[in-house]
């Protein structure tokens, strides 16, 4: 039996093949750092063209724990502005503040209604977050990864570009998706894939470099930001934590040095044996003036962007608000749905 091609219209042969969409977002809590960077920021702007992106400012993640108002509003615009000069580019990427879309509190509420909390148990971020005050934090911490899911969930996410620390939440995500697809025998909600890249999906602390580089570690030494001026940069790389055996390398079992060649190797695109040979015979002085001027140089350009953008702030809450009318009717459907299947309404 011979398989016949099936027939392609007119139409169809003329029409652009249809993207898959990624989402992603960052919580306005702080300064943004190297690994906000190299981990996420980055790799959104580097595959913008392949995909229909859906990139959010989530300020609703920022309030589970305590955060100043004023401080919460000014760094929401703040961090869109990061985004924009970055290098996303809004003929690629819709750009929104999360709480500007209600559609994302409303499915929480149903998918949490759908959540075991023997899952929420397992999250080590919220561990991590409530420390010794778990009888103080707030049930929105717990639940932070149902609310993620939801962004996710709400837009038919295929991809999910992110830092090593979310694969968790994303495979929670996954198995929501999963369950509630299954419970009503429909495909409400498309299952999505984590997508993190080997080199820089993991940076860690200069100060103790067996932890993740955190916006909420409160010793700044501890992280670069991508607003850090070149004499910041110097001070915080030249005093970052190393060893004494002064040998430019990466080695598991020295996490300083291997950390510091990571965040190289993620700004050069280098392999680890082309690092190693350029550093050859040389010293972590030779190697930190090096990183240096790599990281003032990828940042300057930024800064400079980053200060334009801020100075329109105008046209920024325009983008904005313009960014939020754009997903809303595509939020809007999926909620919709889930409403329908549950007998809501
Ligand atoms: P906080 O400390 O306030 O929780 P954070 O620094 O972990 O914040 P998030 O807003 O939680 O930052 O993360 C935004 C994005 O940056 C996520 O995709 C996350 O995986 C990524 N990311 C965060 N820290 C790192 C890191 N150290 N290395 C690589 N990627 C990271
Ligand atoms: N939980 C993430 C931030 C975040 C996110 C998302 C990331 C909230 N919603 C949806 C990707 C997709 C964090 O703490 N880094």
């Amino acid at each position: 039996m011979t398989m016949s091609t099936p027939e392609v219209t007119k139409e169809q042969a003329t029409q652009p093949p249809v993207k898959k969409r990624t989402f992603s977002g960052i919580q306005p809590t702080g300064n943004i750092h190297l690994g906000n960077y190299l981990g996420a920021i980055r790799n959104w702007v580097e595959t913008q063209d392949q995909y229909e992106n859906v990139f959010c400012i989530v300020d609703l993640h920022a309030i589970t724990l305590p955060i100043d108002p004023k401080e919460l509003h000014e760094n929401t615009r703040r961090l869109a502005a990061i985004y924009l000069a970055s290098g996303l580019d809004l003929q690629h990427c819709k750009l929104f503040v999360q709480s500007h879309v209600h559609q994302h509190t409303e499915l929480e509420w149903i998918l949490n209604c759908f959540t075991p909390m023997g899952w929420l148990n397992r999250m080590t971020q919220f561990k991590t977050k409530a420390g010794d005050s778990i009888d103080s934090v707030s049930n929105g911490l717990y639940s932070y990864p149902v609310l993620m899911a939801c962004d996710i969930l709400l837009y038919q996410t295929h991809y999910v570009p992110v830092g090593d620390d979310q694969r968790q939440h994303i495979e929670l995500t996954r198995d929501l998706a999963q369950r509630f697809n299954s419970l009503y025998n429909q495909q409400i909600f498309t299952i999505p894939q984590a997508q993190i890249r080997d080199v820089g999906a993991r940076i860690m602390s200069l100060e103790d470099p067996t932890k993740k580089m955190s916006k909420s570690d409160p010793n700044p030494s501890a992280y670069i930001t991508m607003l850090d001026d070149p004499k910041t940069i110097k001070k915080k790389i030249g005093r970052a934590t190393t060893d004494s055996l002064r040998l430019v390398k990466f080695d598991n079992e020295r996490p300083g040095i291997t950390n510091l060649l990571g965040i190289y190797q993620s700004l050069t695109r280098a392999s680890q044996e082309e690092i190693e040979a350029e550093f050859e015979g040389k010293g972590y002085g030779d190697f930190k003036a090096v990183l240096i001027d790599r990281l003032v140089d990828t940042l300057r350009p930024i800064q400079q962007r980053y200060n334009e953008i801020l100075s329109d702030r105008g046209e920024l809450e325009r983008l904005l608000k313009q960014g939020a009318d754009d997903v809303r009717p595509l939020a809007e459907r999926t909620v919709q749905r889930a409403k329908e299947v549950v007998g809501l309404g």
